[in-house]
């Protein structure tokens, strides 16, 4: 067979293949079996022109040429062939309809302990206090020590508290963070503090071994049980609604003297006595005091110059009167039948 005649065949049997691709890849494959430089049909050709008589070689040249850019012109337009195909293949069954309805996204929303902390935040931050977080891992000292715990007192017991080693516990309150806010600055101080608490507690419906509080601190030159009153009653009024009166029961804690329970009229039966008051028409929301002497020397001030008023609430405790809840461990089931409600 002439040089030429192989010439005429392979670019006939290219012309058949390439009709019959059906892929890119396809096609790719077949430039490389006959055009490729290492192997190519076409250049296995090409190499035997050497043995060629040397007037003959233009020639083949000439021809060998004209087959190569058939050969690539009749690939590319299958190429381009095939890509439009499959564009109308998937502009007919890929079609969007612009007017369907799009599906339904549940918003998310903050748990409902998150919304209750940020409303008191807010009240106080309104009142000039400033928010202020610290370690939920504590030391003896600023959870017990620094707030006239002395170490007999049973709410150092053991079990009341998770120590993680003798000296060092999960906070049992937040209190030792208004201390460290005490030893970093002088007076005067206007602090709230939030945060995780534990407790060695038996779970049941009012108690978790985790929860919520919101403590507050003021230290000032003559600040007077007056001024804690003026205090929480315009709070229990920004939370429970305008018409809420307050009461100071006496009461008792280690770091406040004199120390009170702070009551406010049943929000839910006016008064009248229902289940959320216990028929008593009153509820507790927290828990303050004047801070005592002994704190405010501890961390270096002149309680002489200085006194001040603290007060603390448990954040749950405060979402469950507030929302009628009855259990506090659904705050931690993760119920979206529960969170979806708020
Ligand atoms: C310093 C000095 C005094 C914070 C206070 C309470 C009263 C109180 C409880 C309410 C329910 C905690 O969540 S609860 O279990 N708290 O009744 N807390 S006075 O007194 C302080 C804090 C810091 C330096």
């Amino acid at each position: 067979m002439s040089i030429f005649e192989q010439l005429t065949q392979l670019q006939k049997g290219a012309e058949e293949k390439i009709a019959a691709a059906v892929s890119k890849e396809e096609l790719e494959g077949l430039w490389t079996q006959f055009l490729g430089r290492k192997g190519g049909e076409l250049t296995a050709i090409l190499r035997s022109v050497k043995g060629l008589d040397p007037q003959e070689r233009p020639l083949v040249g000439k021809v060998a040429n004209e087959v190569k850019g058939a050969i690539e012109g009749l690939i590319a337009k299958r190429q381009e062939l095939l890509y439009q195909a499959n564009l109308e293949k998937r502009l007919s069954s890929e079609q969007l309809d612009v007017t369907l309805p799009g599906r339904w996204q549940e918003p998310g929303r903050a748990h409902i302990l998150s919304q209750t902390l940020g409303r008191i935040k807010e009240i106080f931050k309104g009142l000039g206090y400033s928010v202020m977080a610290g370690p939920e891992i504590e030391t003896d000292y600023y959870n017990f020590e620094a707030l006239n715990i002395p170490a007999n007192h049973p709410s150092r017991e053991m079990w009341d508290s998770f120590f993680l080693r003798p000296g060092l516990l999960m906070r049992s309150h937040t209190s030792p963070n208004q201390v460290r806010v005490m030893e970093r600055q002088d007076p005067p101080v206007r602090v709230v503090c939030p945060g995780k608490c534990y407790r060695r507690d038996a779970v049941d419906a009012t108690h978790f071994w985790e929860f919520h509080q919101v403590e507050g601190l003021l230290v000032d030159e003559r600040v007077t049980f007056a001024d804690l009153k003026g205090t929480l009653e315009l709070f229990a009024k920004a939370m429970f609604g305008e018409r809420r009166r307050t009461r100071f029961n006496p009461s008792y804690f280690p770091f406040t003297e004199p120390s009170a329970e702070v009551m406010v009229d049943c929000f839910v039966c006016e008064g009248k006595g229902c289940r959320v008051c216990k028929n008593s028409g009153w509820i507790e929301i927290m828990g303050a005091g004047m801070v005592h002497p002994r704190v405010l020397q501890g961390v270096g001030y002149d309680s002489e110059r200085y006194s001040g008023f603290a007060f603390g609430m448990g954040v749950e405790r405060i979402a469950m009167l507030t929302y009628a809840i009855d259990d506090i461990r659904l705050f931690y089931e993760d119920d979206l039948r529960f969170l979806r409600q708020f």
